[in-house]
């Protein structure tokens, strides 16, 4: 049986990384519905993030997007998270929400265009150096929408000369996380669609070119946890973007559609202990400033979500709770069991050990590892009662809402 104390241990060190666009306004296509008590500017959002790791005491940091949350000073910014009590995490780049790059923007076949684009990954990785952030998130909404638009290869030429590019600017301790989604906003070709694509890529680019997997970015019945694995055999898997995806990328809460499969990805993780901090999968050196920042693990656990219809804080909290319960069943799993069972070729038996820890009830667990941490076990109830959500609708009045700007 797995030894309850590290089982805890583990989860005390856990780190979820909120998004910064969770707590600004969001919608689909159709309509934003506003919320009152949002926050203004990216240091209210870090405000509202540090109210979620205060209650979870699991989320230390928050990814920032630019230009959503652009400001004159990012150290400052890194300051006011900091006296908040949280630190600024993944730097996500934004080449999608420009009139230049409605034909791509590293891909597209105008270099000018191509030079803008490139210009702003850079100057995200200037930002990070100002943050004392470690991760580059890279999404390109790249891609075409009719046969013959483009030439499929070119554009990969174009992609990876830029990549280049940004891998060069890293630091001896920054990544750069690429990720790839199916489709959407492109619907014939997309020119990072698939694991497959990214890290190909990375392979070419070297350690510190690693992949994101966000959920959401896959087709229905996509095996997950199997690409998680082989990321993690191949130390590529640089970190997770999750949200839930009923029919098609929905940006809803981890684990509504899925608990089981988000259980499945992280019993591979924790089994290629890619939940511990002070790991280093693909960095070479750490300079002074990132040895003196808490360690952060190996694979980064972010939310990528937007809560269009249910409060935001509160929505984060849950979210946060819902990847720490299948974590803790991920971590209860009986592994020397498992293994016996595998070995022997006990098919039922090892499903049975897998399914255990799955039907396990882990939130009186999680209670006392609250308790333990000096927290309220019902984060969700702590966060109601503390009436920081009257506060910040009362105290918000005025300026213009931050939203994703689409
Ligand atoms: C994209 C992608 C990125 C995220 C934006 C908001 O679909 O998932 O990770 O930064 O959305
Ligand atoms: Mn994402």
């Amino acid at each position: 049986m797995p030894d309850l104390t590290a089982v805890k241990d583990a989860l005390k060190n856990h780190q979820i990384e909120l998004p910064s666009w969770a707590f600004g306004n969001s919608g689909t296509r159709f309509k934003v519905f506003g919320q009152p008590g949002v926050p203004r500017n990216p240091f209210e959002k870090a405000d509202d993030a540090a109210q979620v790791h205060k209650y979870t005491g699991v989320a230390p940091t928050m990814a920032v997007h630019i230009p959503w949350d652009k400001t004159d000073d990012y150290a400052v910014l890194a300051a006011h998270a900091h006296e908040a009590g949280i630190r600024i995490g993944a730097v996500n780049s934004n080449v999608f929400q420009d009139d230049d790059y409605k034909l791509g923007s590293v891909c597209n076949p105008d270099p000018r265009v191509r030079k803008k684009a490139l210009a702003h990954l850079l100057e995200c990785v200037d930002i990070m150096d100002a943050t004392g952030s470690r991760d580059l998130k890279l999404w390109f909404a790249d891609g075409t929408n009719y046969p013959g638009q483009d030439d499929i290869t070119a554009r990969q030429d174009r992609l990876a000369e830029a990549l280049r590019a940004v891998y060069e600017r890293l630091g001896d301790d920054q990544r750069m996380l690429l990720e790839y989604k199916l489709f959407e906003p492109s619907f014939y070709t997309t020119d990072v669609p698939d694991w497959g694509t990214s890290l190909l890529h990375c392979l070419a680019l070297g350690p510190k070119a690693q992949v994101v997997v966000d959920t959401g970015h896959h087709a229905p019945g996509v095996n997950i946890e199997f690409i998680v694995a082989m990321l993690l055999a191949a130390g590529r898997l640089g970190g997770f973007d999750f949200n839930s995806r009923f029919y098609a990328d929905d940006d809803l809460m981890v684990g509504a559609a899925d608990p089981f499969q988000l259980f499945r990805i992280l019993h591979e993780v924790v089994k290629a202990g890619g939940l511990y901090p002070g790991q280093t999968l693909g960095i070479t050196a750490r300079s002074a400033a990132a040895a003196a920042q808490p360690k952060s693990p190996p694979v980064a656990f972010m939310l990528d979500q937007c809560h269009n219809i249910e409060p935001k804080i509160p929505a984060q909290i849950r979210s946060v709770m819902n990847v720490q319960e299948a974590t803790a069943k991920a971590l209860l799993i009986d592994i020397s069991a498992l293994r016996d069972a595998q070995l022997a070729g006990d098919v039922l038996a090892a499903n049975a050990v897998l399914m255990d820890a799955y039907n396990t009830d882990v939130r009186p667990l999680l209670a006392r590892l609250r308790d333990e941490m000096g927290l309220a076990p019902d984060p969700v109830a702590a966060y109601l009662a503390s009436g920081y959500g009257e506060k910040i609708i009362s105290e918000r009045t005025g300026g213009s809402p931050a939203g994703w700007g689409a």
